[in-house]
């Protein structure tokens, strides 16, 4: 990634079409443009907000500040029964890149009642084709070296449809957040791993176990125990008190609420293997890895700009490749495409803003983003994507397997965005 050196001269033209927009901004929502000395004074707020024990004790959003998760793949969440099923992130509303705990996504296999853990009760155990087999407290695991990283996890799931008109409908069931524990393969060396044991199985505590065969190389690699979620301890619907983090890989490879790691030699086939994109032991670090990624998240469906001039146009990328490397943007429905800016640093499997000024001609268009990892995988259109995952003849209208293709935002002539997937 190059830094971008702009000229003295192309940042004062920037600069001028940016004050022309706002001016016309304004202009249009009915204020007189102020071009003299005299500053515009700002309202006070309205009322102020009493302090109480709650506020104090755990902060509290605006009450201006409503953006939610929501239900995804049109099942109840919770249902009748108390259960939650797959729930969506609000991008639509997304800064940066750290998804707040609180809007965290949830996927589950089958529908969840939370585990509600105590964490002095819970253990961890290590066992199987080990020289020393192992359990370990949560004060055990604390005691031991952490690392801390930015990771997404991303359901396979987490496919677009024309039916959807909002980026939290078609991309919801990804987040990323910033993740603290300890390396996955500290505990294996501590516990003597056999020559021949190539695969770990990684089991929840719930009756379905949530378990998952995992390559002993990724198990080696960079996976994490979990206790901490942006700054805090992972909350109960992410895995409390411990999880999985499988960096890159599908998300129901994540296992949350772990209480036992088995090392095997072969690939164990669990209830997961319903929920997995491909059963193939042999290709199958590549097969569980998500592809390279990106979704403009503003403006995106449902939203409406007020009128022609500047936009910053804002999105994530992602792939379970590595850092993203770059993306691109179209403005001219895939005509012509041009480098986006990639804002903050580009973590390995790590959602990654990226940025591209933009200014709008007030005329019909389709805005698209692509981004490109270090690997050099390019992320694919729809049409790529439907032809690998089914035959022709299928017709198939949506992605049967991981949908990682390039999403279109239709931008009509008013100002207001829309899903444009056919
Ligand atoms: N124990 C357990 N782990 C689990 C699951 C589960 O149901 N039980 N769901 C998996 C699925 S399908 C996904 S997509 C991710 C979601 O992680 P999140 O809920 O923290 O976003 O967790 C995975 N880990
Ligand atoms: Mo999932």
């Amino acid at each position: 990634m190059g830094v971008k050196k702009s000229d003295r001269r192309e940042f004062l033209k920037r600069g001028a079409a940016l004050a022309g927009s706002l001016v016309a901004a304004r202009t249009a929502v009915g204020q007189t443009p102020d071009h003299t000395e005299h500053t515009p004074v700002a309202p006070g707020p309205d009322a102020f907000l009493r302090g109480s024990d709650e506020i104090v004790a755990y902060g509290k959003r605006s009450r201006f500040v409503t953006s939610v998760r929501i239900p995804h793949g049109g099942r109840a969440s919770p249902d009748q029964f108390g259960l939650d099923f797959h729930i969506a992130t609000p991008l639509q509303d997304s800064v940066g890149v750290i998804t707040p705990s609180s809007l965290h996504y949830m996927g589950t296999t089958r529908g969840s009642f939370i585990p509600d853990i105590d964490p002095e009760k819970h253990r961890l155990m290590i066992h199987g084709m080990v020289d020393r087999p192992l359990v370990f407290t949560m004060a055990e695991l604390k005691r031991l070296p952490s690392v801390t990283r930015m990771h997404f996890i991303e359901c396979a799931g987490n496919r677009a449809s024309s039916r959807h008109t909002t980026v939290q409908e078609t991309h919801g069931m990804t987040s990323c957040a910033e993740w603290t524990g300890v390396l996955l393969s500290t505990l294996l060396k501590e516990a003597g791993v056999h020559a021949n044991a190539d695969w770990i199985v990684a089991e929840g505590v719930e009756e379905v176990k949530g378990a998952s065969s995992i390559p002993m190389a990724k198990a080696m690699d960079d996976c994490l125990l979990c206790y901490g979620m942006n700054g805090e301890p992972v909350r109960p619907q992410q895995g409390f008190p411990l999880r999985l983090l499988v960096p890159g890989f599908e998300g129901i490879f994540n296992v949350k609420w772990l209480r036992r790691i088995k090392v095997v030699d072969q690939y164990y086939m669990t209830y997961n293997d319903f929920g997995h994109l491909t059963r193939d032991p042999v290709n199958a670090a590549l097969g569980y890895q998500i592809g390279p990624k990106s979704v403009i998240t503003h403006p995106s469906g449902g939203q409406q700009l007020p009128g022609p001039g500047f936009y910053e146009v804002s999105g994530l990328a992602w792939s379970g490749g590595g850092r993203v490397a770059r993306v691109e943007v179209t403005t001219d429905g895939g005509r012509t495409w041009r480098d986006a800016d990639i804002r903050g640093t580009a973590h390995p499997m790590a959602h990654t803003r990226f940025s591209f000024e933009w200014n709008w001609d007030g005329k019909e268009c389709e805005l698209q983003s692509r981004c490109i990892d270090e690997l050099g995988q390019i992320q694919p259109s729809r049409a790529q994507a439907l032809e690998f995952w089914s035959t022709p003849e299928e017709k198939a209208t949506s992605v049967k397997g991981q949908d990682n293709s390039i999403q279109p935002w239709r931008i009509a002539s008013d100002g207001s965005v829309h899903n444009a997937i056919i």
